[in-house]
């Protein structure tokens, strides 16, 4: 190593003061973590083919079958990381209540001092990767920049598939002179020494000990979703763990819709969602903004507008299929990366619900497939796919002024109680209902599955600061101007007495987000309830589906007993939150308590 290749350079090559800071930066990063060398970069195609030459050569990457998935490779995670960690996760605010309850948290001084104790050293042999990287696209005004530092070229092949990454985003960030910034390493990949730590004043991410995409893609959750959230509270704007997808009418109208559902409930399925036959026939169409993240703001025409900050899919592998799928299965056959499925005998990618009729030959961790050891792909396995190989990619995505949404929609996984699908009554009971979202937790975190937890707007693993403070910046967006959405919850996987799914749930949810766009444009029927407007059966078109009754009453039902201990719960839930917690909120909730007591 010579004392050269650790000076970090300039890449623009000028002694330009707004990139001092990035040089700065990268030197005492440098001297605290001590690479072999310092690797800036430039997003370029040669850079990513050496890459992976590189990984292919050190076993981090095996190439998959080039005739059926040409160049795409497999990687093999450490078997104790392929979740995030919510447990080692902090939010370093300088005062704890600014934090949260949500949030696990750190003061600033030791959580610095802690990471930095992990890192010290820890690229001794190793490359550190300079990325720079822009959310959202490189000329839109919503779009923000970071840079990661990393001694990961996994996490450079998959940063370079997730965002705008390299020489444009520099430039970005020369002209701005703001950033985010994320230092990770992978460390030892030893679950006792892993920290994801958040300093959301200082805009700035470290993350140690992990290679897995929430934990190590910095871009992701830890920048789009925490600092974002952060940046978006003081900025007056919205970062949320929403898909954003296009609703195209047989007229040529399209209807953008941002919707919110838990890690793993299908985000990437209904964004990518295909319509019924009937609907095809008739000439709808469905167009995918993004599939996890969306960043909105109100527009001159008091419309939220919204870009998709992300430039891939980092999707659930497990249950993809060409049934439930068809525009995810067709994005992922050629320049995708795998992490953690299993593998036929001729290095195709395989897992669990794929159902092309082939059969695994290995598993997950690179052993012979024994369906008594458990499944052949990790139940989190996932693909990394550049979004622009998504056949309803939509042209609008990359529209830098972003899509107006019509309408919010929340939802999670209830198999009791939550109707199909109700609308707010009006914005405060929309935040009320996104506040007081519920679901089974999944495979996307470690710790235990199908557990219910009240899981706010599917921002609790991700909201970078004090959820009462961040209901009130919902709540501040109903402003005399505006022009909001509309807000609605869905369920798609109520089940039936026998424990069975009774809504069929994949592209018959256009059924449900039909009824939607009629109600935004007032054509739509509902009845009122406490709870807000429900359909009945008839109000949507279910031409071709076979339900039972007791599906039609469940999926269209209001129970009123069930909904009085659900709100008293909600009550206690807001109650936890203290005096931080907006009092338009909980008067919201007593409203509604009020009137399900009426009868
Ligand atoms: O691993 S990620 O956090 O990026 C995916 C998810 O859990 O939504
Ligand atoms: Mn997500």
């Amino acid at each position: 190593m010579s004392a050269d290749a650790r000076k970090p350079v300039n890449q623009a090559g000028t002694a330009n003061s707004k990139l001092a800071a990035l040089n700065t930066w990268v030197a005492e990063v440098a001297a605290l973590t001590r690479p072999d060398t310092i690797h800036w970069c430039d997003g370029s195609d040669a850079e990513n083919d050496a890459l992976i030459a590189q990984m292919l050569a050190d076993g981090t990457l095996l190439k998959l079958n080039e005739k059926t998935h040409p160049d795409s490779w497999l990687h093999r995670s450490h078997p104790d990381d392929v979740a995030r960690v919510e447990h080692l996760t902090f939010v370093c605010t300088t005062a704890q209540d600014d934090a949260g309850p949500n949030n696990h948290w750190m003061a600033p001084a030791e959580a610095h001092a802690k990471v930095d104790a992990l890192f010290d050293g820890c690229m001794a042999g190793r490359t550190l990767y300079v990325i720079p990287y822009c959310m959202g696209p490189i000329d839109s005004p919503l779009s923000r920049c970071g840079v990661e530092i990393t001694d990961s070229p996994y996490v450079v092949a998959n940063m370079r598939i997730m965002t705008r990454m390299g020489a444009a985003a520099l430039a970005r960030i020369e002209k701005e002179g703001s950033f985010v910034r994320g230092l990770h390493s992978i460390g030892e990949l030893d679950p006792d020494r892993r920290l994801i730590m958040h300093f959301p004043e200082e805009l700035t991410i470290k993350s140690y000990g992990s290679g897995y995409g929430g934990n190590a893609l910095l871009g992701k959750k830890c920048h789009a979703l925490r600092i974002a959230s952060h940046q978006a509270r003081n900025e007056g704007w919205l970062a949320e763990h929403m898909l954003i997808l296009g609703i195209e009418n047989p007229q040529g109208e399209t209807h953008y819709i941002a919707a919110a559902f838990p890690s793993a409930c299908g985000k990437t399925n209904l964004a990518m969602l295909i319509p019924p036959e009937g609907y095809r026939n008739a000439g709808w169409k469905v167009w995918t903004v993004g599939d996890d993240i969306c960043w909105m703001r109100p527009g001159a025409d008091g419309r939220l507008y919204a870009i998709n900050p992300e430039a891939g899919f980092f999707g659930v592998a497990p249950g993809t299929s060409a049934k439930s799928n068809p525009n995810a299965l067709a994005t992922i056959q050629h320049d995708t990366i795998f992490t953690n499925v299993g593998l036929t005998a001729d290095d195709q990618p395989w897992w669990e619900g794929l159902g092309n009729g082939q059969q695994p030959a290995t598993d997950w961790r690179g052993n012979p497939y024994d369906p008594e050891k458990g499944p052949a792909a990790h139940p989190n396995s996932r693909f990394t796919v550049s979004a622009k190989q998504c056949p309803s990619y939509s042209p609008m995505a990359e529209d830098p002024q972003g899509v107006p949404i019509s309408a919010i929609v929340f939802g999670g996984r209830r198999p009791s109680l939550v109707p199909l699908v109700f609308e707010a009554r009006d914005w405060t009971h929309g935040v009320l209902i996104g506040a007081a979202m519920g679901s089974e937790t999944t495979a996307a975190a470690t710790g235990a599955v199908g557990v219910m937890r009240r899981d706010p707007m599917a921002m609790k693993p991700f909201c970078g600061y004090n959820f009462a403070d961040y209901f009130g910046h919902w709540l501040s967006f109903d402003t005399s101007g505006a022009k909001l959405p509309k807000i609605f919850h869905v369920n798609w996987f109520r089940k039936g007495d026998d424990g069975s799914f009774l809504w069929p749930g994949f592209g018959d949810n256009l059924r449900v987000l039909e009824w939607m766009i009629g109600r935004v444009k007032g054509e739509a029927h509902a009845v009122e309830t406490p709870i807000g407007h429900l359909p009945t059966g008839a109000d949507l078109n279910l031409d071709g589906i076979d339900l039972s009754d007791e599906a039609e009453a469940k999926l269209f039902g209001f129970e009123r007993e069930g909904w009085q201990a659900e709100f008293a719960s909600i009550g206690d839930y807001l109650d936890g939150y203290g005096p931080r917690m907006p009092q338009a909120l909980k008067d919201e909730q007593r409203r509604i308590v009020a009137a399900l007591e009426k009868g």
